[in-house]
């Protein structure tokens, strides 16, 4: 029985002396993982004599258990320390190489810019917000009542006509101005009114300088005493505010259905400074709106008193204050959605 302990003392022996060789050429914890189960997994030495401990007799069997164990514990700690210093090593490794600048810029999202069209809208209704007027918003499908009819339009009135028109039967139509909404307005509320009506209008018309939709803005004031006095200061302080204060405005007599007496409101051109150029057709001047004095006529559509109140009425396309305002040479632009030109705004 001495024999067989001594020999086993040996093989311990052994089999440590073996571990500390092969413990030298473990490079990574894989290799450690390999050199674990080759000493203290289930064919081991150490793992096998523990298992068929019974083979020896009862009264030795404590000693061999402390002497397998002492070898174990030890090869054990070597093991649990080599693997630390495996982890540092890889944890050092991996800050070296993987190493990433906090204090790069992130990838920017391309950002989308407001619609040209959309940002003169909101200079004009600052504009008017500040003179104390109101915005008012309607139907773009209307009926004939509110486009035409309320507004003076004579049965037979060119703009009636198919060639203008987008109807959807005989009674329905694309709004062509804003005016309908104004006339609404004044259906529900009772004067003064300031208001200016902001939106998508549609002409059947394509070419060059015309497209099927286009904005426009639409203003009414009615009050007691407007005069066409009144008017004119507020086309003067509009061109102003949205041109600048260098540019001179004029009124050149006109007609309109709705407005008696009607006007057309030019600026000076700033690309000649009023010498006349290509862009103003050797004029000098820039055509912006038309205008006028409410015809007292269509009071009556909306219960007003023709004899309590007066009022002026204009209405301007927004592509044109947008194109003047901003160089725009071709109405074409607006609608193409180029997003080199979209971002220029
Ligand atoms: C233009 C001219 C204009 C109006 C619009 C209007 C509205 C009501 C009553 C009277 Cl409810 N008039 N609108 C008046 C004069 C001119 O627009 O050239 N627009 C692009």
């Amino acid at each position: 029985m001495e024999e067989k302990i001594n020999l086993l003392k040996q093989d311990l022996n052994k089999t440590f002396e073996n571990f500390t060789n092969d413990k030298k050429e473990v490079k990574s914890l894989n290799e450690l993982d390999l050199l674990e189960s080759k000493y203290l997994g289930k064919k081991s030495l150490i793992a096998q004599t523990l298992k068929n401990i019974n083979e020896f007799p009862h009264e030795v069997k404590p000693f061999v258990g402390k002497t397998v164990n002492e070898v174990r514990n030890k090869i054990e700690n070597e093991i649990k320390n080599l693997r630390d210093e495996l982890n540092l090593i890889e944890f050092d490794r991996k800050l070296r190489e993987e190493k990433f600048d906090l204090t790069l810029p992130g990838r920017l999202l391309p950002l989308g810019s407001k619609n040209i069209i959309n940002k003169v809208i909101e200079e004009i209704q600052e504009i008017f917000i500040g003179l104390g007027y109101e915005i008012a918003e309607g139907p773009e499908v209307e009926t004939d009542y509110y486009n035409f009819e309320a507004l003076n339009h004579p049965p037979d009135h060119p703009a009636r006509s198919l060639h203008d028109t987008f109807f959807i039967d005989d009674k329905i139509l694309l709004r062509t101005h804003t005016s309908p909404v104004q006339i609404r307005y004044m259906e529900k509320n009772k004067p003064p009114v300031y208001i200016i009506a902001p939106g998508k209008v549609y002409r059947k018309d394509y070419d060059v300088t015309h497209t099927p939709m286009f904005t426009q803005i639409e203003g009414l004031a009615v009050d007691n005493n407007i005069n066409f006095g009144n008017l004119k200061w507020t086309l003067e302080t509009l061109a102003h505010s949205f041109f600048g204060k260098d540019r001179k405005v004029r009124f050149r007599p006109h007609y309109f259905p709705f407005t008696e007496p009607s006007a057309e409101v030019d600026v000076s051109c700033n690309i000649c400074g009023g010498k006349g150029c290509r862009v103003c057709s050797g004029t000098g001047w820039l055509e912006i709106l038309g205008a006028g004095m409410v015809d007292p006529n269509l009071y009556k559509y909306v219960n007003y008193n023709p004899d309590e109140v007066t009022g002026f009425a204009f209405g301007m396309g927004i592509e044109r204050m947008a194109m003047l305002k901003y160089g725009i040479d071709d109405l074409r632009l607006f609608f193409e959605n180029d997003i080199r030109f979209l971002r220029q705004f």
